[in-house]
């Protein structure tokens, strides 16, 4: 076990927080939105939200940097340091290259490590966080006049799943997200909300992970449909 009691350390990190409180905020400060998990067994239905929009924050592909390199300049750093504590106090959404010793969650000891690699008490790098991988076999079945939509959860990565983003095109006139909530154990999406008359159905589905992660988006086949 690591010891994270060294006085100097403390200092410095007691100096971090006074810095973070005192600096102003000059990156964007929203907060996580809370995940709604609900698991029932129906079918979960939902509307087609408003027009689709870039990813919004604080959701970011992965970038593959290490644990820790906040900065993505592949080497650790007080800077780094000062972003760990800022997503600590809130005055940034939290990320999770912040949670350098990859427990969970994100805490004062998290800045400390890195602190320690800074000033060659710990090896650098301590590892890659899990890949915020895709779902798979995204597939839409007719049943008129609704769209069955199901898919399979991601593997191969120990990330906290928080929900599903699903998304439709009508005869490729553009994305808009269904306003539906699908928490981590939800793998399929009734969709009732089809239009009169012949049309071409696609879907696309992200995974929403812990500390801001979201994966690519899987798109589906097309579906032709008339109601
Ligand atoms: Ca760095
Ligand atoms: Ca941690």
């Amino acid at each position: 076990m690591r010891s994270v009691m060294d006085p100097a350390l403390i200092v410095v990190c007691a100096v971090l927080i006074a810095c973070v409180l005192l600096a102003g905020c000059h990156s964007g400060g929203e907060a996580v939105g809370g995940a709604s998990v609900m698991a029932t067994a129906a079918v979960p239905v939902g509307n087609v939200g408003a027009a689709d929009a870039p990813p919004p924050p604080p959701y970011f592909p992965p970038v593959g940097a290490a644990l820790g390199d906040m900065d993505g300049n592949g080497s650790p750093s007080v800077d780094d340091a000062i972003r760990i504590m800022r997503m600590l106090v809130g005055l940034d959404p939290q990320y999770i290259y912040a949670d350098v010793d990859g427990n969970g969650v994100i805490t004062v000891g998290d800045a400390i490590l890195l602190l320690r690699a800074v000033v060659g008490l710990e090896a650098w790098p301590f590892g890659y966080p899990e890949p915020a991988n895709q779902v798979s076999n995204l597939q839409v079945q007719a049943q008129a006049p609704n769209i069955l939509v199901t898919w399979e959860a991601p593997t191969e990565t120990e990330l906290t799943v928080v929900s599903y983003e699903i998304a439709r095109q009508v005869d490729g006139t553009g994305w808009s997200i269904i306003d539906v909530q699908l928490g981590p154990t939800d793998l399929q999406y009734l969709d009732t909300n089809t239009q009169s008359g012949t049309h071409d159905y696609q879907y696309r589905l992200r995974v929403k992970y812990i500390f801001s992660q979201a994966s690519l988006y899987s798109y589906s086949g097309s579906l032709r449909l008339t109601r």
